[in-house]
């Protein structure tokens, strides 16, 4: 099956090294054309959950010369800012059958992947593994997870032939009609984890210490009332559960948000926790706790200039 990544972050160097690994040929497009040469020289490093490292050998190519050709997997792992970029490309890359998974973190791409579905089967892939990238071909897989899969615009659908081979790879893949509801618990792990983690600087797994109870409780209260305004019916015990496995399941790992501050890069808040603000504006549910999250993490940003 031959797979084009669009994306070469911490999960797109995990996915491609893992794919290609299976046998699949996999092009990752990235965004500049020095990470690309790096990759074509020397490879995906991998450093598995066991600590053991390997070099993987994956053909890259740059955004600005696109030369995967048509390709029956897409995987877009870019931020949900970087999605424009992204989506332009798709047209190059995709043929009529094309298995199109967008896999961002938080919530704001709806309409975009909307707008797809003439020209290419769009899914959402929502994922609680944990991933760190060192270096622009060096990669340490962090925490186990679980990887759900489904169809988006949400339609009722089977596991398209097409993609059967990608949920045989591991059994912690899985797919789900009710790909919204994975959404946005997701979305609360990541308003739990990310925010606090980034302007703490600490690792996934602090977050488990008592002093954070509080304030974890009272953004998924919040991301509750919001949801179900939505349609979206969440149990907030669960997904306090949740939070706390993925908490003890990425322990080592760094947030994405936090390795993003220390690249100095724009972080997806707005897209995480600022979706929780956002939609509690429009239902009139005051969102206290997750606005003053977002407030702080601009004012990070601003502070180190991103
Ligand atoms: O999605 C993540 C992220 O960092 O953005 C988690 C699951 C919290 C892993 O770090």
């Amino acid at each position: 099956m031959k797979t084009s990544i669009i994306g070469g972050g911490a999960l797109g160097l995990l996915w491609s090294a893992r794919l290609a690994i299976a046998g699949f040929p996999v092009t990752l497009v990235t965004r500049t054309r020095a990470q690309a040469s790096l990759i074509n020289e020397a490879g995906i490093i991998l450093r598995s959950l066991s600590g053991e490292e390997r070099a993987v050998q994956v053909q890259a190519c740059s955004a600005q010369t696109v030369t995967a050709g048509k390709t029956d997997w897409l995987f877009v792992m870019v931020k949900q800012m970087d999605l424009p970029e992204a989506v332009s490309l798709i047209p190059a890359l995709a043929h009529p059958g094309t298995q199109v998974l967008f896999w961002q973190n938080g919530w704001g791409h709806g309409e975009v992947i909307s707008g797809l579905s003439a020209i290419a089967d769009t899914y959402l892939a929502v994922t609680t593994e944990g991933a760190l990238r060192q270096e622009a071909n060096r990669v340490v897989h962090t925490g186990d997870g679980e990887t759900w899969v489904g169809p988006y615009p949400e339609r009722r659908q089977t596991v398209p032939p097409l993609l059967r081979p990608f949920f045989q790879l591991s059994e912690k893949i899985a797919w789900d009609q009710g790909i919204l509801v994975r959404i946005w618990e997701k979305l609360a792990v990541n308003c739990v984890i990310n925010p606090l983690t980034a302007l703490e600087e600490k690792r996934n797994g602090e977050m488990a210490h008592p002093r954070y109870e509080k304030v974890k409780q009272a953004i998924i209260e919040e991301l509750v009332c919001v949801a179900k305004a939505e349609g979206i019916r969440l149990d907030p015990m669960a997904l306090r559960e949740k939070a706390e496995r993925v908490i003890q399941f990425t322990a080592r790992n760094q947030s994405s948000m936090l390795q993003d501050m220390k690249r100095g890069r724009k972080t997806e808040i707005d897209y995480i926790n600022g979706v929780v603000v956002k939609l509690g504006a429009k239902w009139r549910f005051p969102t206290p706790i997750n606005a003053e999250l977002v407030q702080r993490i601009h004012a990070k940003e601003a502070q180190i200039g991103c």
